[in-house]
């Protein structure tokens, strides 16, 4: 008798078996066809990106060509014409995230250059000056003193090398000038959350996430208002070049020179009597002291010192429009180029009532107040009706009314709004005009995510439903 498997039980088992290798076979070509779509859309992502990225290329060049055609040096390019929302290069478009220069306004992002000297600088602010930022506290404004300072002999409340060689791993305090603003996380006391705050993608604008309280990343009070970190506030850039633009040092009023003084306002074509009235104020031998003295007069006349330009406009009896023919061939220093002074026409209310002067009273949202709607014309003239004589004083010597370097915040996505980039730049022209300015910093923002707000992302998303 035969034995084994019967030849018909051997067929199903070939058929189960071959249905097997069927079904396997199957499950292969479904597994390789969704992996290689998969595979093809990241390479549409890929390409989307490449295309981003070129895009953001083009901005910078087109930025760097926009700053170098300037009317005249500090002045930003023309905010009317300059091109910053949605540009198209190719199929790529850029945006220019910016900054509102009203605090209260962030359900937006707004678009365009943001000017360095809108910022408190990290490396010229004294201790009482940056404690008044927010979320700053005394300990944190003397840390950063430290921390830039040549020497390791702490501040009150400050941190210097026996602070950081406690913490793990432990480090040195850096005793040089900050070269980024990101080199905060290293001073002792700073946080995320100081340096954020809410506003996680640093975009200036109230998104989603920044308006739920804990149900995403990061935390934040739910209350409807963008409540920024230190990193908004503050820069290592701010810059402005000292030098007239026919490359001549500028007129010193620091000491009124008469002879210099009477040439330049002679040759901008300020009238005689106003010329004569200025330098008697200032001339040493003007007013001459009271018989049987030696003292000098009380009052200023005669007094030709003054600590900026601005006490030297208050004091000149020169109109507004007479001073701005030199305003910008003034200056109380010899230095090439002013490291730190705060742009009065274009700083919030925040960083402006850190400076001496505008750090009581509101007195920097009364200032952000009048100011807005006027038009400043990029002159530190408007300061004389907007403040008493002596806040004026006590501000002149941390303003100036133009500036030299801007940052370029550029995000730009591929097509069909993919492949999402994001590039800072920091372009300094104090070097020299007219000339192409110098990129002084260039840093890949793209890990902080979606940070063209809202209405970009709906925009995106109609087109994308339209056929
Ligand atoms: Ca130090
Ligand atoms: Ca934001
Ligand atoms: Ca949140
Ligand atoms: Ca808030």
């Amino acid at each position: 008798m035969k034995t084994g498997i019967s030849p018909r039980a051997e067929r199903g088992s070939v058929l189960i078996i071959v249905l097997w290798v069927a079904f396997g076979l199957v499950s292969l070509a479904i597994y390789f066809a969704n992996s290689s779509s998969l595979e093809l859309r990241a390479a549409d992502n890929r390409v989307a990106s490449i295309e981003a990225q070129q895009a953001i290329a083009g901005a910078a060049r087109y930025l760097s060509n926009a700053l170098a055609n300037v009317t005249e040096p500090g002045l930003p390019p023309d905010p009317t014409t300059l091109r910053a929302e949605a540009v198209p290069v190719g199929e790529a478009r850029f945006w220019l995230i910016g900054q509102s220069l009203d605090e209260e306004d962030t359900k937006d992002v707004t678009w365009g250059l943001v000017d360095e000297a809108s910022k408190l600088n990290l490396n010229t602010a004294t201790a009482s000056m940056l404690q008044k930022l927010p979320q700053m506290t005394v300990n944190l404004a003397a840390a950063i003193v430290d921390w830039r300072d040549a020497d390791s002999t702490p501040s009150d409340n400050g941190a210097e090398d026996e602070i950081y060689a406690r913490l793990t791993p432990a480090y040195r305090c850096k005793n040089a000038p900050f070269e980024s603003i990101e080199e905060l996380r290293l001073v002792y006391g700073f946080t995320t959350e100081i340096l954020f705050n809410e506003d996680a993608n640093l975009n200036g604008a109230l998104d989603p996430n920044e308006n739920d309280e804990d149900t995403a990343p990061p935390k934040d009070n739910h209350d409807g208002h963008l409540d920024r970190g230190v990193l908004a506030y503050v820069t290592v850039h701010s810059k402005v070049s000292n030098v007239r633009t026919n490359g001549e040092s500028k007129v010193n009023v620091g000491v009124v020179d008469d002879n210099a003084l009477r040439k330049l306002m002679t040759e901008a074509g300020i009238a005689t009597a106003s010329v004569t009235r200025a330098l008697l104020v200032f001339s040493t031998n003007a007013v001459p002291p009271p018989r049987g003295s030696t003292n000098p007069p009380p009052s200023t006349a005669g007094n030709n010192t003054n600590n900026s330009v601005l006490q030297f406009y208050l004091r000149s009896g020169l109109t507004a429009a007479e001073f701005q023919l030199i305003e910008n061939d003034l200056s109380v220093s010899t230095n090439k180029v002013i490291e730190g002074l705060v742009n009065v026409n274009t700083a919030s209310a925040t960083v402006l009532g850190c400076l001496p002067g505008l750090d009581s009273d509101n007195k920097a949202v009364t200032l952000v107040a009048t100011r807005t709607g006027q038009d400043t014309q990029h002159s530190i003239a408007w300061l004389k009706d907007a403040l008493s004589a002596a806040d004026a004083v006590k501000l002149g010597p941390y303003i100036t009314g133009r500036s030299d370097v801007y940052s370029a915040d550029i995000a730009a996505l591929g097509h069909h709004g993919r492949g999402y980039q994001r590039v800072k730049f920091i372009f300094d022209s104090s070097d020299g005009f007219p000339a192409a300015p110098k990129i002084r910093q260039r840093q890949d923002l793209t890990h902080l995510g979606w940070a063209l707000g809202q209405n970009v992302r709906r925009q995106l998303a109609e087109a994308q439903n339209t056929p």
